[in-house]
């Protein structure tokens, strides 16, 4: 046991040089200048100390010395450290009607003015101490409660896709926030100041839920490969950050490592060399790495090595992994996101939507039990709007992750204002069965299909928006994508607009009828950016490469497989069974039928499953060429309101956020007026049909 109030006066400090988003230490005004009793010494207790004693420091409070005044006493440890002595009679009594989850729950217990964070494993307190913070004013029950929560999904895991070095696609591929928050100059970061920043993101993280982070992106160039060997150490001295918050450290391996490092001349994961190979380097990264989670791995895709090369299926590859991580409770992430990236735009009868399932579906039940397929949200690449995968529902004996796109590649690049809590909830409540009889199957149910369950492990991973940018995520506002999905990836049912409610009033101090207009213009701002961007499904039309701002055609006769087919007639991709690519039927038959027909259809989905004529009616009423010219027009005056809403808040936010988010909506302005301008002007010249309300299209 650790008494608090002992410990050397050592300074902490809160959240140093980064904004501390959704933590500010005014939220734990009243928890901070508790008496503290810490019971255990592992690492997670000893940094929720340490926590505590920043927020009690200089800046967050009067501190530990007025303990005796406030009458306040906070007791935090895991289940087994608890004794009746430390609690005393009230605390005991309650926690024996309290039901302590088993896994990373918690449990918050307030009797009389004493408090009681518990749970069964560490990972658990640091989430509790999450919800003190987001739930009770200042950090602290007003009266007696018995609060008890667990999350629904298992592994809840951001991906970030940071390099060790700088190249083509900068040093965090697709990514918005500044460099990276791990690596820098081909080294890891391990210098104070790194680590405290490695830190401060665990304790955003952890509490809001995360229980894991990838620290290298999925394409594993030369550099990377070596941080399962010469970087090893200093990897492992960001993973004790992490592990300290309840947080496991997971690695993007190279197919062909066993060729690259290990000197073999194959990586044929049937060769038992290669097999050998990965079990040593594995117990090796396990053993040094505290909270070693697993792999993440992109086999055959885009050019990235895998089991194809050497004739072997992806449950073989998988599964040579999996082998290798099954000894240190860990798991290998293979990702599906496998389609040929070199099709020839001539041909229309291959279909990249179609990729992922035609490759995975037919696997279900061929993995190893610690073997997550990891399957992006829609068929494509997180376009603004895509349908649901229907690999999603189609592997009922295999683990499974929803994988989302935090970074804005595809929305706005984090100089839009693109909040996509409301883009996930729709995915995770979506019913992959719905209208074909049977029980309901939502996305949310396949994420949160439980280990204890007796399943495979399930989960929800996020690609990250964070780098080196004092405010995280380079747009300010963009720190609500991140705080949405950690809450989403604990929750799959939670309401986003209520998640977009909670960050808005943790992060700002903002007067009540101002927050609810922030809330407001975020809520809608998904949609703002769709109204705008690519029509009705249909997805793309940015400039390649990049991927920021409007170019129609620009990947229209690339090898990338993402067309629209537009031409003087229509526009849309007909991915029908009777005349199209036949991608429809990869969807269980109640949606297979709604998505073959033009006449049910969901509008917003049109153009993805279906080629129409430009007079096509929608279901909304107007023609597909008039519901663009309109919904270009209003996108362009939402962005104005919403920059004009901003003007009213920013008096009450931090000067740097006001500016920030001011400038941002500056270029989101711009962006806008062009993507407008060029989808109009475009679909006016293909067409020839003018717009009804006579507006300037060029
Ligand atoms: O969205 C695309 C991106 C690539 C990315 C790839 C993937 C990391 O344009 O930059 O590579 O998806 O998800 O693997």
């Amino acid at each position: 046991m650790v008494p608090y109030g002992q410990q050397d006066d050592q300074e902490v400090a809160w959240f140093t040089g980064s904004d501390p988003c959704w933590l500010p230490a005014r939220r734990a005004a009243r928890l901070a200048t508790a008496r503290t009793t810490l019971l255990g010494d592992d690492p997670v207790t000893a940094a929720l100390g340490e926590d505590l004693r920043a927020l009690a420091g200089p800046t967050g409070g009067p501190g530990p010395a007025e303990d005796d005044t406030t009458g306040r006493h906070l007791v935090v440890g895991t289940l087994e450290r608890l004794t009746p002595e430390v609690l005393g009679t009230e605390l005991t009594a309650a926690l024996g009607s309290a039901d302590v989850p088993a896994g990373e729950g918690f449990a918050v217990l307030a009797r009389g003015g004493r408090v009681l964070l518990t749970a069964a494993r560490p990972a658990g307190l640091r989430h509790g101490l999450g919800w003190l913070l987001r739930s009770q004013p200042g950090g602290w029950p007003a009266g007696d409660l018995v609060h008890v929560e667990e999350p629904r999904v298992d592994l809840r895991v951001l991906d970030h896709w940071d390099n060790m070095t700088d190249g083509p696609m900068g040093v965090v591929e697709r990514g918005y926030a500044g460099d990276s928050i791990f690596f820098a100059d081909g080294r890891v970061r391990t210098d104070a100041a790194a680590l405290a920043r490695v830190r401060d993101y665990a304790r955003l993280v952890s509490s809001i839920g995360v229980n894991a982070v990838c620290l290298n992106n999925v394409n594993v160039h030369a550099a990377e490969a070596h941080l399962l060997d010469e970087h090893l150490d200093d990897v492992a001295r960001v993973a004790a950050v992490l592990d300290a918050h309840g947080v496991r450290t997971l690695l993007s391996v190279d197919f062909s490592a066993p060729i690259s490092l290990g000197g073999l001349d194959t990586a044929d994961p049937l060769d038992e060399r290669v097999a050998a190979w990965w079990a040593g380097v594995t117990k090796r990264v396990a053993t040094t790495l505290p909270g070693f989670g697993g792999y993440v791995v992109k086999a055959d895709s885009e050019n990235r090595p895998g089991p194809h090369t050497y004739g072997r299926t992806h449950a073989d590859g998988a599964n040579c992994l999996a082998a290798a991580l099954a000894p240190f409770d860990a798991v290998v992430f293979w990702r599906c996101f496998v389609y040929d990236c070199h099709q020839d735009w001539r041909d229309r009868s291959t279909d990249r939507a179609r990729a992922a399932h035609d490759h995975f579906a037919r696997l279900d039940g061929q993995f190893a039990p610690n073997a997550v397929l990891q399957v992006k949200n829609g068929p494509m690449d997180f376009q603004v709007r895509e349908p649901v995968s229907p690999l999603l529902g189609a592997l009922p004996r295999t683990g499974v992750a929803v994988e989302f796109q935090i970074t804005q590649e595809y929305t706005g690049q984090q100089k839009h204002l693109c909040h996509l809590g409301q883009q996930w909830s729709e995915v995770l409540r979506f019913d992959l069965h719905a209208h074909g009889g049977g029980e309901p199957l939502r996305v949310a149910d396949v994420a949160a299909r439980s280990r204890r369950a007796g399943g495979a492990p399930t989960g929800v991973v996020g690609v990250a928006n964070v780098g080196t940018d004092a405010n995280w995520t380079g747009h300010a506002l963009a720190q609500a994508n991140l705080y949405a999905f950690g809450r989403l990836a604990w929750d799959p049912g939670l309401d986003p607009d209520l998640l977009l409610r909670e960050w808005v009033e943790q992060t700002f101090e903002l007067p009540a009828d101002l927050a609810g207009e922030l809330v407001e213009v975020m809520s809608r701002s998904w949609a703002v950016y769709e109204s705008y961007t690519a029509p009705l499904g249909v997805g793309w039309m940015v400039r390649p490469g990049h991927h920021y701002g409007p170019d129609v055609d620009g990947y229209e006769y690339t090898p990338w497989g993402t067309y629209h087919f537009a031409d003087r007639d229509g526009i849309g991709v007909d991915r029908t069974v009777a005349t199209g690519t036949g991608y429809t039927a990869q969807y269980p038959a109640g949606w297979a039928r709604v998505y073959e027909d033009v006449r049910t259809c969901p509008d917003e989905l049109l153009l993805f499953f279906h080629h129409v004529p430009y007079s096509h009616v929608l279901a909304g009423g107007s023609t597909v060429v008039q519901h663009v010219y309109d919904t270009r027009f209003a996108g362009v005056e939402a962005v104005e309101e919403s920059a004009a809403t901003w003007e009213r808040i920013a008096g009450h936010v931090p000067a740097a956020t006001a500016e920030n988010v001011r400038q941002r909506f500056a270029e989101q302005l711009r962006s806008a007026r062009e993507w407008r301008d060029q989808v109009n002007t475009y679909f006016f010249r293909k067409s020839g049909v003018p717009d009804a309300a006579g507006r300037r299209i060029h």
